[in-house]
């Protein structure tokens, strides 16, 4: 007779036992951070179950409103940013928070307690591809506050890649993913919503050594400098470059990376003669994704310096971003630094 009998725990591990082994790791740890990260998860939950959705009528569609960067919002950004706010906002973990879609830092209500932590998030990225049922994500990273205690400040806000805490996005793809850093690793949870929960597939994942693809909007080439068009020919095997990588572009940040952290390469929005800091957000962008990809051995550049030691003056700030394979992305220092002078 067969033994059926199940080693306790052997193979499922959901993503609050994963946060909670983790913390065992740190004795002192008081567990806001995990309790923290499992807001996130459950917002990413409801974001999931909106997304599936959003080809019916009552969620198509546009409100009409201009978001910040002067884009049309959609109802579903505006959906994302009120969950993660409202997931977020009465727990007592947070000091403040700032999000894509409004203007400024976004307060604590004062009825309710400020914690150490704050949360910086890109509701909706890509949301321009919502229409065409394509992927889009959410972003998110996770600073300590700098100021001591009261309702958090702009100054908690403006903090380099370099201070996260932790940091991550969900993947609203064929199935949801949430893949996070604790600056300990990165780990991937695949959604299964039959159950309505976030289960380890992808453990420790590192890049792989051998890219697969590079990733931009060659539509812009007329536009770039000189130093990042010879940088693409490198890619396309021009000058001693790499043979055989292929291009993939969806024009949904959070998916590109997703595929390139999987296979491989590496993904860039660089500046252009239309837009001299690229389109790209620092904080709600570029840092946290930038931090993530170091974390799984690659490395974030702004094509210039390393984008985690970027110190933010502002909270809508933009950047040009290499991120990927390190060997790849010095390569594009090194081409723009040469012939951009
Ligand atoms: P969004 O935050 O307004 O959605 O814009 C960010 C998105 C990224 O996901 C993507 O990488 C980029 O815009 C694509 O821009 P483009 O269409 O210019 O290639
Ligand atoms: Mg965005």
């Amino acid at each position: 007779m067969k033994n059926h009998t199940i080693e306790p725990g052997a193979r499922i591990v959901t993503i609050e036992r994963h946060i909670l082994d983790r913390q065992r790791d740190f004795p002192d740890a008081s567990g806001t951070l995990t309790q923290l990260l499992y807001d996130i998860a459950i917002a990413g939950k409801l974001i999931a179950s909106h997304t599936t959705r959003a080809g019916l009528a009552d969620i198509l569609g546009q409100t009409g409103a201009i978001n910040v960067q002067g884009e049309e919002v959609q109802k579903l950004d505006v959906y994302a940013h009120r969950t993660m706010f409202q997931l977020n906002d009465h727990t007592g973990r947070l000091a403040v928070m700032g999000s894509e879609e409004e203007d400024d830092i976004i307060p604590i209500p004062a009825k309710y307690p400020t914690g150490k932590y704050v949360l910086l998030f890109d509701p909706l990225d890509g949301s321009s591809n919502i229409d065409v049922n394509v992927s889009v994500g959410t972003i998110f990273a996770i600073f300590r506050r700098k100021t001591e205690s009261g309702p958090g400040t702009l100054e908690d806000c403006l903090q380099p890649g370099s201070a996260i805490v932790a940091a991550g996005y969900i993947v609203y793809g064929a199935s949801t993913m949430l893949v996070y850093t604790t600056g300990q690793g990165v780990h991937g949870f695949t959604l299964d919503p039959s159950i309505g929960e976030f289960l380890l597939s992808h453990p420790n994942i590192r890049l792989p050594q051998t890219p697969k693809y590079f990733s931009a909007n060659q539509g812009y080439h007329k536009r770039w400098s000189n130093g990042v068009q010879r940088y693409t020919r490198w890619l396309q095997g021009e000058d001693g470059g790499p043979s055989g990588l292929s291009l993939r572009y969806i024009g949904s940040m959070v998916a590109d990376i997703h595929r390139n952290l999987l296979r491989g390469g590496v993904f860039y929005y660089p500046a252009d003669a239309k837009a001299p800091n690229g389109k790209l957000r620092l904080l709600y962008e570029a840092i946290p994704i930038g931090f993530l990809i170091e974390q799984a051995g690659g490395y974030a550049s702004d094509g210039r310096q390393p984008i985690c030691q970027i110190q933010p003056t502002e909270l809508h700030q933009r950047t040009p971003v290499f991120i990927g394979n390190r060997d790849l992305v010095e390569k594009a220092e090194e081409y723009i630094a040469k012939y951009d002078g």
